[in-house]
């Protein structure tokens, strides 16, 4: 049976800002405060989506969440009408408005883990939502994106949800942007590489000196024994702590993997030796051939590839078997980065095209096309299976198109954040969404 990889991209939410709210992602510190641009943002995201429809890749769309997040204010003691609530949480802690407002769950490379069936115990794909427990803001993300992923994956006899993991920083967890999955085809048993930042209960393991390490060792092992995943299908690694201090906050920011191929910079991990033999020895049972291309640092310094997000491509199979990097606009914008990029593509090596896309909006804060993007492998049934209102088509990108442009503002500062009329706006826009892609009621002022 044929087997995809499917990206499930983020449409960005009506109130993506720069709260400057992620310590240790250098992006969203050094863009805190200025004015974004939603409109745009949502449209540099489905444009993306809709080159990759063209190009003949599976591609589908995972809806934003309601902000402001006025329960999660009500949780902190702000309390009167949905208005009074906003007025006082913007009067008495601007800092937790600002939060409650954040469009974060656009990365949606942080939304959850995700284990194919060929896999997994039962031969179900599983999914576990990301507690994200570093950040506030992004710490309330996991209920609305397990109720999203429900209603795109509903059908138990294919698709397992498990709840994010208790909400401590021992079981800090990011989801896929820690995580890869190496294969020989997508349809067939495969690896799943597992790289954490610290660990919680075990001292011998070094940890970074002054940015946090948001992902634990212990949160991995937990979601791998929660998807059924065997010993021979796993390999754990560890990011290096010197490049997490440098703001290489998720993995995801300096190697990308697909099919049999990781593309990582010299200084990624720790032990690397060790974890590419164990890469190749567990591929090589699963009837494949691992190959890995390091990137010296050389020729990209850990600065230039947090600067340009090399690494935060998607790394993607054509028909004939090579491969494609879709980058960012800031990696031609890189003049080291750029040259690197075109003596990789002309060596004659696997990675033959490299595409570039403005995604400066997301990019100030810190997520580049891979954040954007949460990857299913599913073979034909399961594809059949998920909730067809998701999956992008030239007529769902033309509705969402004239979606965003009726309901997004094009301008946005801290500010208008305390307006209660953003609120009435978000509502009615998303209101609309889940008509558009079916996907009935997943939102706290649609629930309540
Ligand atoms: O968690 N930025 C996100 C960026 C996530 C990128 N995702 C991956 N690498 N997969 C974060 O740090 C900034 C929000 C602000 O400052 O307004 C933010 O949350």
């Amino acid at each position: 049976m044929k087997s995809y990889e499917v990206n499930f991209d983020g449409l960005v939410g009506p109130t993506h800002n720069y709260g400057g709210l992620s310590y240790g992602n250098v992006a969203s510190q050094s863009n805190s405060q200025q004015s974004s641009n939603p409109k745009e943002a949502a449209l540099q995201g489905l444009a993306k989506m809709k080159a990759l429809m063209e190009m003949g890749f599976q591609q589908g769309v995972l809806a934003p969440q309601e902000r402001p997040d006025v329960a999660a204010l009500r949780r902190l003691g702000f309390a009167g009408s949905d208005a009074q609530v906003i007025e006082r949480a913007a009067k008495d802690a601007m800092p937790l408005l600002v939060a409650s407002c954040s469009a974060s769950s656009m990365w949606v490379a942080n939304a959850a883990t995700v284990s194919p069936s060929a896999d997994t115990a039962d031969g179900r794909v599983h999914f576990t939502a990301a507690n994200l427990n570093c950040k506030y803001h992004r710490s309330i993300e996991h209920p609305t994106t397990s109720r999203v992923l429900g209603a795109m994956f509903a059908d138990q006899k294919h698709f397992a949800h498990h709840a994010a993991l208790p909400a401590v920083a021992q079981f800090g967890d990011e989801g896929a942007a820690n995580h890869t999955r190496f294969c020989r085809d997508y349809g067939q048993a495969g690896v799943e590489f597992f790289v954490f930042g610290r660990s919680a209960f075990d001292t011998r393991y070094p940890a970074p000196q002054k940015y946090p390490a948001r992902q634990t060792l212990e949160a991995s092992q937990a979601v791998a024994r929660l998807h059924g995943l065997s010993d021979d299908g796993v390999v754990y690694a560890q990011q290096n702590p010197s490049v997490i201090d440098q703001g290489v906050f998720h993995n995801d920011v300096i190697a990308v993997g697909n099919g049999e191929v990781l593309f990582y910079h010299e200084d990624a991990f720790l032990e690397t030796d060790k974890m590419l033999a164990e890469l190749q020895a567990k591929l090589g049972k699963c009837g494949g051939n691992f190959q890995s291309i390091c990137v010296p640092r050389s020729q990209v310094s850990v600065e230039d590839a947090v600067r340009s997000y090399l690494f935060n491509s998607q790394l993607l199979s054509r028909a004939d078997g090579s491969m494609l990097l879709i980058v960012p606009e800031e990696c031609r914008g890189n003049e080291r980065v750029w040259q690197y990029l075109q003596s990789l593509t002309s060596s004659g090596g696997l990675i033959r095209e490299v595409k570039v896309f403005d995604l400066k909006q997301s990019m100030q804060n810190g997520g580049g096309p891979a954040c954007l993007r949460l990857r299913v492998a599913l073979n034909q049934t399961e594809l059949a299976a998920v909730n067809p209102g998701v999956i992008m088509t030239a007529p769902l990108y033309g509705t969402l198109t004239q979606w965003v442009d009726r309901h997004y503002r094009d301008r946005l500062s801290e500010n208008d954040l305390a307006d209660p009329q953003l609120l009435l706006e978000c509502r009615t826009a998303l209101d609309e969404l889940t008509q558009i892609l079916k996907l009935g009621a997943v939102y706290p002022f649609q629930i309540n």
